[in-house]
């Protein structure tokens, strides 16, 4: 890593006391570079920790440090940072470098990398991904926005990193050389932070400049590039595909990824249901294929992954009711995917109960309105947002409480019904995250079905 000497000797500024920040700092102090943190909230760490890990490093929280950030050589940017608020951009010097965690390991490294964002999937596709090339024999990485910051794995001898990207990654990365790279599709997100659509898309579009292979989707104009851009470029899509691209096909009333003509597997054979969840196979397969993967060996595995929890997740219950945690459903596109894809799986006689609400970051619900009117039978809101989501449909419940909009459903649902958590806002009103807030689901669904 003789990259690193170009930070020695650099007054370095860490943003972010938090996964990412702490990661920056134990690389920093790995390798001997002296670095500072600054934290805008008051107790942002477990500070006896911090001194004790970092007995070195100086730790500023309560608010951004102008003196600290206007003398930083590098400011090293946690995704959750906000550079463009004022108290941080007005202080940057004009020779200041500003990276993230990501840019600074790819400044470092050659990892072979496989790169994904989009508004919805990522999680999906990268564990997917993950999954399927420790599957072929190849040692396999997963990092970033998945949860696992990339300094912390730097070190590990690996053949191919996955890596989840969020938009808020993608506003300070410029120097990934990626083998494959997708924005699966892109819906309202963060829009509190990138204020427009349009906006939000050109973050997203930053991936395709710095990849070999281009992934679009083929149904969502919006993943698309010219080839000026991204000179290579292949397809997926729910539409049967020309020559090397990927697609879905009915043959014999049977629905099948594709490969160009080639039927890979019937999709009813696998175990993530919906047609987003084909999409998201198409798009790993094309990720895979591109980088260099076995496409006949992907497709042998593709059905032992067995998702992630809270996405459209089904509950153990013994009423039949089908009660579906999909927590992690925090922005408008994957609610409107769950409400789709479950409202094909019932039948005119059985209900769909959706329980949605919480911090919308800003999100237009507006699209939710169609799907409220035709699928949705009785609506539970909740949150912050509730409100803005309940305007929509023509009668629905507020509730004060996840476990409330669960005991009100459990008096109504009968055998076939379907509950579904789908929020399509963010959980931090209410919870401490996505996690949280699909567990207490779960537990409220556990202790109905002893009263029912
Ligand atoms: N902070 C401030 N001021 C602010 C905002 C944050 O001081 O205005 C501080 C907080 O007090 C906290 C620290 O920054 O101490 C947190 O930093 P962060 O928000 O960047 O979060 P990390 O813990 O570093 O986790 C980040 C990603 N979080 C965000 O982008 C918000 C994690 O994605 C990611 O897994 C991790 O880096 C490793 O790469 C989470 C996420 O919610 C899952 N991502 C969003 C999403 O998926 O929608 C983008
Ligand atoms: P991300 O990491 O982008 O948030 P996840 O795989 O964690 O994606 O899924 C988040 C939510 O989006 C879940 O509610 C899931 O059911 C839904 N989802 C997954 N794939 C798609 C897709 N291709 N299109 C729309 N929604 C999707």
């Amino acid at each position: 890593m003789q990259k690193l000497a170009h930070f020695k000797n650099k007054n370095i500024v860490v943003l972010g006391a938090g996964l990412t920040g702490l990661s920056c700092v134990r690389f920093l102090q790995k390798n001997n570079i002296v670095c500072s943190v600054n934290d805008s909230r008051k107790n942002p760490t477990d500070l006896t920790a911090f001194k004790q890990s970092f007995p070195d490093v100086k730790l500023v929280s309560g608010c951004w440090d102008q003196d600290l950030i206007k003398s930083a050589d590098v400011l090293l940017v946690s995704p959750g940072v906000d550079i463009n608020e004022s108290a941080i951009s007005a202080n940057i010097s004009d020779t200041c470098e500003v990276l993230g965690d990501v840019e600074l390991y790819c400044q470092l490294t050659n990892t072979p990398t496989i790169a994904v964002t989009g508004s919805n999937g990522k999680s999906t596709v990268v564990s997917l991904l993950h999954y399927l090339g420790n599957q072929l024999g190849y040692k396999t990485q997963l990092g970033g926005n998945i949860g696992v910051p990339v300094l912390d794995v730097i070190a590990d001898e690996v053949d191919f990193l996955v890596l989840e990207l969020s938009s808020f990654q993608l506003e300070t990365l410029r120097s990934m050389k990626a083998k494959t790279a997708s924005i699966l599709n892109i819906s309202d997100d963060h829009l509190d932070r990138h204020k427009t659509l349009e906006n939000y898309t050109a973050i997203k579009h930053e991936i395709y400049s710095q990849c070999e292979v281009a992934v679009v989707n083929r149904d969502d104009l919006a993943t698309q590039v010219s080839s000026k851009v991204a000179k290579q470029q292949t397809s997926f899509g729910s539409s049967k595909p020309k020559a090397g691209h990927f697609g879905v096909a009915t043959i014999n009333y049977v629905a099948y990824l594709m490969y160009g003509d080639e039927s890979l597997v019937a999709i009813n054979e696998l175990p993530l249901a919906g047609m987003h969840n084909a999409l998201n196979y198409l798009a790993a397969l094309a990720l895979g294929f591109k980088a260099g993967w076995s496409l006949p060996l992907m497709v042998e595995h593709l059905a032992g992954f067995a998702g992630l929890p809270h996405r459209c997740q089904r509950v153990a219950s013994q009423d039949n009711v089908h009660w579906i945690n999909d927590s992690k459903a925090t922005n408008v596109g994957a609610t409107l995917a769950a409400i789709k894809g479950l409202s094909d799986l019932t039948s005119e006689n059985n209900k769909l109960i959706l329980i949605a609400g919480g911090d919308g970051k800003g999100a237009n619900f507006e699209p939710l309105k169609e799907a409220l009117a035709n699928h949705v039978d009785l609506l539970y809101t909740l949150g912050k947002d509730g409100d803005n989501i309940a305007n929509l449909a023509k009668t629905s419940i507020k509730v004060s409480s996840l476990e409330e909009a669960v005991h009100l459903a459990s008096i109504v649902v009968k055998a076939g019904d379907i509950v579904l958590l789908s929020p399509a806002c963010a959980s931090i009103d209410m919870f401490k995250n996505f996690v949280e807030r699909g567990q207490k689901f779960v537990e409220a669904v556990n202790s109905v079905q002893g009263t029912r």
